[in-house]
């Protein structure tokens, strides 16, 4: 196996026996085989002149894209029954783009890539042994520039295809954005683009992520309303068993939370769902009890300590630990081998979480991780709604600085950086975060300015587009060009590849000047790397202190 896609690849370099997130060389290989069949199923659908392509099936591309993004899912079954189904969406579709080219008169100028014709047939391990012998790694491109930006484009897709599913979830499509993302994955397999092809479709990857993040925050505050400034509890209420809810999912811990009122369990957030205690929609259901443990890589400490069912709906599942594997769910496109999965829900219906419910109310309440609270719900408009506040301290000098330290967490040493970072910025800098890297600045207590927290937490690495549209008001508000006029800086943490796509988006928005860590990305070659670095003045993280001094004065 090689596997480079996300930040803890092994070495900085890439995981070639085992990955670090635990997923093994037969599921590595049964999900390059996925990806090589979705690339065929592109490569087929790109040709369908308009009126052919089967929504279902430019749906299922993103969904089942999804599922190969790091730490989403590891059952074998469900990945090669995915691949099975690509395939399948592939053999019905081409003959009907075939009939329908010859009808309007259209040829076929260049043969269709094998991934769109290679026979479907084979069981898993023949899928596995197949996957091996496709994967991009097994015969890379001559070229390493066009290899490391095929893969730039394929991780920044796969966060595009995570971004388009959660707002499906949410009734919020864009055909446009699935179109792009068959699309792109079927440009990785077209030799006549060069760099300066694969850049510009990266970078429009970025244009369609900023798009996607719009998307999704139109669907996110219609269905649950605007985040509004809100203490969460990261104690526990004595004596009650409850159900942990993780990952990125609101609707799913909508539904669970309307299907507990009244049956004595109490719900928690875990990681990535903090944020949801900030929507009024959320707040409403007074058994909404509060955060519990931290980011995801603490998962096996916290879902062990918790003792009642844990439902993981998107990434960061990590492998499961005896001691709670019986009391571990997943859905969505999140799956683990012998793990209990909660089925799709019917159109119009809710998913069935009655086995979760009965498991809590058989089970002891969660043992006591910490005390306190933190505030999170600084979305866009409750940014924006103290925007006279914000500017009024901008012009008086009393705030000198905001520093986006958006993105993600890990667990790898190095990331004690960015607390360092949070810990050493002045008092006159507010930290701007969304995403799961926060936890490790979030308890910190950073004091106020100007009436408004240090840190002020937009909710998930999903809520990233709050972070552009705030800097976009601001410049507006203060007669600036461009947001690279305003005083912000960017620090940004990053692990899978949503954080891919956030990254691709700001430079399409023209961000200067982005510091990236703890490493930037092993799938960039030094080519690539310097030309992120001359257009965009890209540059890795360095020490805290060094960072902290260079960026209070813009550099
Ligand atoms: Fe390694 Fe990351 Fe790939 Fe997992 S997803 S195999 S940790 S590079
Ligand atoms: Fe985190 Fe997995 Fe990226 Fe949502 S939960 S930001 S890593």
């Amino acid at each position: 196996m090689f596997c480079y896609q996300c930040q803890e690849a092994t070495k900085n370099d890439g995981c070639v026996i085992r990955g670090i997130c635990g997923k093994d060389e037969r599921l590595a290989a049964l999900q390059d085989y996925l990806l090589y069949a979705l690339k065929g199923l592109s490569a087929v659908g790109m040709r369908a002149p308009a009126g052919v392509n089967d929504p279902a099936t430019d749906l299922f591309v993103a969904q089942a894209l999804f599922a190969t993004l790091t730490n989403v899912n590891f059952d074998p079954e469900r990945i090669f029954a995915l691949t099975q189904e690509a395939f399948a969406r592939r053999d019905t579709l081409r003959p009907r783009v075939h009939e329908a080219r010859h009808a309007a008169g259209l040829s076929c100028p260049t043969p269709l890539h094998e991934s769109g014709r290679y026979p479907a047939e084979g069981d898993l391990d023949a899928y596995a042994a197949r996957g091996a012998e496709v994967a991009p790694a097994a015969h890379p491109h001559p070229d390493a520039d066009i290899q490391s930006l095929r893969e730039l484009l394929t991780y920044g897709i796969k966060g595009l295809a995570a971004y388009c599913d959660h707002a499906y979830v949410l009734d919020h499509g864009s055909p446009e954005l699935l179109t792009f993302i068959q699309e792109g994955l079927a440009a990785t397999l077209d030799d006549t683009l060069g760099v300066s092809e694969l850049v510009a479709l990266s970078l429009r990857c970025g244009a369609l992520g900023v798009g996607a993040m719009a998307l999704l925050d139109a669907a996110n505050t219609g269905r649950f309303g605007h985040p509004e400034p809100t203490q969460v509890s990261l104690g526990v209420r004595a004596g009650a068993p409850g159900i942990l809810v993780s990952g990125h999912d609101l609707l799913d811990l909508y539904e669970v939370l309307q299907q507990t009122v009244g049956t004595g369990v109490l719900v928690y957030t875990h990681g990535e769902l903090l944020p949801a205690h900030a929507y009024p929609a959320f707040k409403a259901f007074p058994h909404l009890a509060g955060n519990y443990g931290g980011a995801w890589w603490e998962q096996q400490r916290d879902f062990a300590a918790f003792n009642g069912p844990i439902l993981v709906t998107t990434n960061c599942i990590q492998t499961p630990r005896e001691s709670y594997s019986e009391r571990l769910y997943t859905t969505g496109m999140v799956g683990f081998a012998g793990v209990a999965h909660i089925g799709e829900r019917a159109p119009g219906g809710q998913k069935d979480f009655s086995a979760l419910i009965a498991q809590a109310q058989a089970s002891q309440p969660p043992l006591e991780l910490e005390t306190g609270s933190v505030l999170v719900g600084f979305a866009r408009k409750a940014v924006l709604d103290n925007a006279e506040a914000v500017l009024a301290a901008v012009q008086s000098g009393a705030l000198k600085r905001f520093v986006v330290m958006a993105g993600c967490d890990g667990r790898h040493k190095e990331r004690e950086y960015f607390t360092e970072v949070a810990q050493a910025l002045p008092q006159d800098a507010i930290i701007l975060t969304a995403g799961c890297a926060k936890y490790r600045y979030n308890k910190l207590n950073l004091g106020t300015l100007g009436g408004l927290p240090r840190v002020l937490d937009a909710g998930q690495c999903n809520d990233s587009y709050s972070l552009v549209a705030v800097a976009q008001a601001l410049a507006a508000a203060v007669g600036a060009a461009h947001i690279n006029d305003l005083p912000i800086s960017y620090d940004l943490g990053w692990y899978e590849q949503k954080a891919v796509l956030v990254l691709l988006s700001l430079l399409h928005l023209g961000v200067k000047g982005i510091r990236l860590g703890p490493t930037l990305p092993a799938f960039l070659s030094p080519n690539v790397t310097a030309l992120l670095v001359q257009a965009f003045d890209l540059k890795p993280i360095g020490t805290a202190e060094a960072d902290v001094a260079a960026m209070m004065v813009g550099a």
